[in-house]
This record gives structure tokens, C-alpha cells and sequence, in this order.
């Protein structure tokens, strides 16, 4: 750079009407390139960044063109050099006005946009479904009452559905409008034949594979094609029981579902047991439960009948034993005054999360 154009260090123009040499002009450049940048940092929206473009960049009046006027004045020895540097700092600004451009359109990062010194709450986590937490208890109570805890298949045989439980072939329940069974596309070998209807199966499952004293308690889904409304539905829940040993009684029977009642439903619980028929008990009961002003039918019970027995190889002479099934949805409606089944399966969380 030649010494006629040298400025002192230090002795930088305040305008550009001051730039007189080369050196002068290096440093207008600079300066303009240093405040182009910090501008383009400052500049919070499109509308401010928009404004930096037109001061510092602007065609017909930006300050680089003030600058692109002052090359004019450039020695022709420095001018090559100049020149290069006033490119530079030209595409450098032009490089960042997009780059700001491009941050400040990008939305803005979780962390900036939240508050993390805001008191939180505690996180919103799912609940138990109401039935299975009624399960549970169901389970907890009579476990507490001495009953062990069994389960058993939703696909079932004829034999463990009905005739063990001595419901003839021609009985009205084995009706094929009253069960459902599969079809033969889905038989394979032949077993199992349809959807268990109760969950007494599993007195049977459970009188084939030991001796007595038997004390069990299963919880399960049955099914059964019945017209749906506010306490019916077509798969719903059992709790099947059944105890057989030398000295079960039908006074044990009572004892066994008030307590189990009460204990569930509260202490001023109303049961009533109400003479019935089942095939497979003799002597058979409902038991009733009084709500909302009227009898709610929560289960059926009775003496295990003696052809039961014997059909499983036990000697009635010998054994004797009570059974009962109770509807696991009804009791936890009774128990949450919920007035119709339907809510259990339809899953809207402002039911279900009350519980
Ligand atoms: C039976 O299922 C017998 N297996 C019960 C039994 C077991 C009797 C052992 C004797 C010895 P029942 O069909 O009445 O019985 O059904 C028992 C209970 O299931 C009913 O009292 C009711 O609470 C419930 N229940 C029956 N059908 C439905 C249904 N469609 N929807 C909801 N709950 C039902």
C-alpha cells in the first residue's frame, strides 16, 4: 500500500465525508462491517431485520453503496486490494443477514420458550381401570377369607361348560341363540367349542386335578349374547367360588357372601338369598342386594349337587360343598352408584379417571 495513502493508526474518519485516503477507506469498511454485524444480531424480528437490509445493504441508498462510491477515490496502486476487501465485507453482511434470517424464522427452541423456574405440578400418569381394580379387592378379600386364587380358560368344552355341571343336552342354556359358540372354521381338532357362558367351569377344572379340602375363589370374563342395557352386557365378569370338604354347609355358604358383602359394599349392606334353580346346586339361591330402591340379582349359589360330585369322582357320602357366582361389574356398580354398565367398556377418561 503506498505511504501517500497511510492515515495514523487511531485517527479513523467519523464519516465518510471525512475518508480521505486509502487507509481511511479500510477503515470505513471495517467499521461498516462492524456495525452491520452487531445490527444484524440485535435485530429481534423480520420487521427489524428488514430494516437492517435496506441501512446496510439498500440499492439506492444503503450505506454500501455510500462505500461503492468512495472506491472511486482509490489510489490505482491499492485499488485491487480495496476492491477485494469491499467484496468481502459486502458478501460476509449479505451471509449473515440470511443466516439471522434463517434463525429467527426457525421456531423457538422448548428451552427458551419455557419457564423451567415456574412451580410445576406433578405429572398427569393413567389410572387402574375401576374393574380391575375391583378384581383385585375381589381377590384381596377372599384370599384374606382363606380361598386360594385359580384361573381357568375363556375357551371352553361342552363337557366343562355343561355336562359336568350337569346341564343336559337339552337344556334351554345349551341353546345355540344362548352361547357363543365357534364355528367349525375355527374348531381345528374339535376343542374348545364356544365362549364359557360362567365361570363354573373352573369348579370343575379344579374337582378333576385334586381331592378335597378344596377352598378356591377365579375371577374371569364370560360371555353370553344377551340384550345389552344398563346391567347387562355381553362379556362381562364372575367370581366364581367353591368350597368342598367333609363339613361345608349351606349356613357356611350364607356366612361366606354376607361377609364377603359387607365387606366390599359396607357393613349395612341388605343380602337376601332368595330360592332358585342352577343344575349343577341343590339346593340353589340368588343372592340379592338391596339398591336405589329395589332388589339388584348379584349372584347365584347353592350346595355343590351330588351328581357334580360324583361326575368328578368324589363321593358325596363322603364331601359336600357350596359354589356361588357373583357379577363383578353389578357389585362395583353398587358400590360407586354407577348406574349403567356400559360406562365400564366405552373408555371415556372423565368417567374413568375418577377412580
Ligand atoms: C350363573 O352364572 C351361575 N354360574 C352362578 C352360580 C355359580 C350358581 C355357582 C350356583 C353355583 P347367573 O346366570 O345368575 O348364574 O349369573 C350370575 C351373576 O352374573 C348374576 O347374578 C349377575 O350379577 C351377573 N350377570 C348375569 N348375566 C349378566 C349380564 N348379561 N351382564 C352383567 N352381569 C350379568
Amino acid at each position: 500500500m503506498g505511504s501517500q495513502t497511510r492515515s495514523t493508526p487511531g485517527d479513523f474518519p467519523r464519516s465518510l465525508a471525512d475518508v480521505a485516503t486509502d487507509m481511511d477507506i479500510l477503515q470505513a469498511l471495517s467499521d461498516y462491517e462492524q456495525a452491520a454485524l452487531s445490527a444484524l444480531q440485535d435485530a429481534t424480528s423480520a420487521t427489524d431485520l428488514e430494516q437492517v437490509r435496506i441501512e446496510f445493504l439498500g440499492k439506492k441508498q444503503g450505506r454500501l453503496k455510500d462505500l461503492q462510491t468512495l472506491l472511486g477515490k482509490v489510489s490505482a496502486e491499492d485499488r485491487p486490494a480495496i476492491g477485494k476487501r469491499f467484496n468481502a465485507v459486502k458478501d460476509g453482511v449479505t451471509t449473515a443477514l440470511e443466516a439471522r434470517q434463517q434463525e429467527l424464522a426457525k421456531p423457538k427452541r422448548l428451552a427458551s420458550a419455557i419457564d423451567v423456574t415456574v412451580p410445576g405440578t406433578s405429572p398427569r400418569l393413567g389410572k387402574i381401570h375401576p374393574l380391575t381394580q375391583t378384581f383385585a379387592e375381589f381377590k384381596d378379600l377372599m384370599a384374606r377369607f382363606g380361598f386360594e386364587v385359580v384361573d381357568g380358560p375363556e375357551l371352553e368344552d361342552e363337557r366343562h361348560n355343561f355336562e359336568a355341571l350337569n346341564i343336559p343336552d337339552d337344556h334351554p342354556a345349551r341353546d345355540p341363540l344362548e352361547n357363543f359358540y365357534l364355528s367349525a372354521a375355527c374348531l381345528g381338532n374339535g376343542e374348545p367349542t364356544l365362549l364359557r357362558s360362567q365361570t363354573s367351569t373352573v369348579q370343575i377344572r379344579v374337582m378333576e386335578g385334586r381331592q378335597p379340602p378344596i377352598r378356591i375363589v377365579s375371577v374371569g370374563r364370560v360371555y353370553r349374547p344377551d340384550t345389552i342395557d344398563a346391567t347387562h352386557s355381553c362379556m362381562f365378569h364372575q367370581m366364581e367360588g367353591l368350597m368342598v370338604g367333609p363339613d361345608v354347609t349351606m349356613a357356611g355358604l350364607k356366612t361366606v357372601l354376607r361377609l364377603f358383602a359387607s365387606a366390599y359394599l359396607g357393613g349395612d349392606v341388605h343380602v337376601r338369598f332368595r330360592p332358585s334353580f342352577f343344575p349343577f346346586t341343590e339346593p340353589s339361591v340368588e343372592v340379592d342386594v338391596w339398591w336405589r330402591d329395589r332388589w339388584l340379582e348379584l349372584g347365584g349359589a347353592g350346595m355343590v349337587d351330588p351328581n357334580v360330585l360324583q361326575a368328578v369322582g368324589y363321593d358325596p357320602e363322603q364331601v359336600s360343598g357350596f359354589a356361588f357366582g357373583l357379577g363383578i361389574e353389578r357389585f362395583c356398580m353398587m358400590r360407586h352408584g354407577i348406574t349403567d354398565i356400559r360406562r365400564f367398556y366405552e373408555n371415556d377418561v372423565r368417567f374413568l379417571e375418577q377412580f
